[in-house]
């Protein structure tokens, strides 16, 4: 008989060779009439099902409040740079996203690492905090440049306030909640930031939803699907910085010398 030539390519999240456009099985016309929304649509693209109104809801509240955080922040900046210096939207957008780590709005993946496996350990969260610091191991998803206690983060009270009310545990939220109460008797700034509140409560809710095993949950995170969120996110504020640049007619940037400290010299 006919024997198949073997594929190439393996894929599992959308078809467009019928009459209709398939997100994983679930046609475009579908994705509009059940009014999916665009959670909805990442639900179903990035995890293959069709999760809960609640998560799809959680979902996009997490690319709005991640959609931008002002011109200064690394990430804002290096588009509006590459947006003065005459490059397109791609390369605007990229230049930005190149900027997402482990110091700015990429600690998301490792900060629920860490908390979940801390959380699961049963060590407390001074232990935790201790620990770390023995390790010299700064604890990801902590911290911020410019928001502390006496100026707190309102994302991180919108996340926190949604998933207290609408998840069915908040054990890892609150074990995060615990570190903070440590951290920011040390300095004021050691606060649970915005990619360690989405991090905690998308753990607790990927974990307490019923639509995932552990081991799924486990794998997801893995993967990065967390910073995922917040590249998604911020994506749309990268693309309005540049889109604002080009409205503004900024010229090409260059740094004012008075403003770097020359140091070079032999050695
Ligand atoms: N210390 C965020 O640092 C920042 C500590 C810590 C234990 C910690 C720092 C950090 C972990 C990574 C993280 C996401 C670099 C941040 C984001 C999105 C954003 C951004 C925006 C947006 C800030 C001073 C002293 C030192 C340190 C200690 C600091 N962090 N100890 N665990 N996590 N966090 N990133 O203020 O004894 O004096 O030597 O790496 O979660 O990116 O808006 O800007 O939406 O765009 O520069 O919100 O916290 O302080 O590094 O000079 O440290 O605090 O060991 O102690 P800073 P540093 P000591 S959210």
């Amino acid at each position: 008989g006919m024997v198949r030539k073997p594929a190439n390519f393996i894929s599992s999240i959308s078809d467009d060779r019928g009459e209709e456009l398939q997100y994983c099985g679930v046609s475009i016309s579908e994705v509009f009439s059940q009014s999916v929304g665009v959670g909805g649509v990442v639900s179903l693209l990035w995890f293959r099902r069709q999760l809960p109104p609640a998560c799809c809801k959680f979902i996009e509240m997490v690319l709005m409040v991640t959609a931008d955080h002002g011109p200064a922040v690394s990430g804002a900046h290096n588009t509006i740079v590459t947006a003065r210096a005459g490059k397109d939207l791609v390369s605007a957008l990229c230049s930005g996203l190149l900027t997402i780590g482990p110091r700015f709005g990429g600690a998301l993946d490792d900060a629920a690492k860490m908390f979940a496996e801390a959380h699961d350990s049963g060590v407390s969260p001074k232990d935790f905090v201790d620990q770390c610091k023995k390790q010299n191991k700064l604890i990801m998803g902590v911290g911020h440049r410019i928001k502390s206690l006496a100026n707190p983060d309102q994302r991180v009270e919108i996340i926190k306030q949604y998933a207290k009310k609408c998840f069915k545990d908040n054990s890892i939220l609150d074990f995060a909640l615990g570190v903070e109460q440590i951290t920011t008797k040390k300095r004021a700034n050691l606060i649970l930031n915005v990619d360690g509140c989405i991090a905690v409560c998308f753990t607790d809710m990927l974990r307490s939803c019923g639509a995932f095993s552990r081991e799924e949950a486990e794998d997801l995170m893995s993967f990065g699907c967390l910073n995922g969120l917040f590249v998604l996110g911020r994506s749309l504020g990268f693309i309005g910085h540049h889109l604002d640049q080009l409205r503004l007619k900024q010229p090409l940037y260059r740094h004012p010398w008075d403003d770097i400290t020359y140091i070079s010299q032999l050695a």
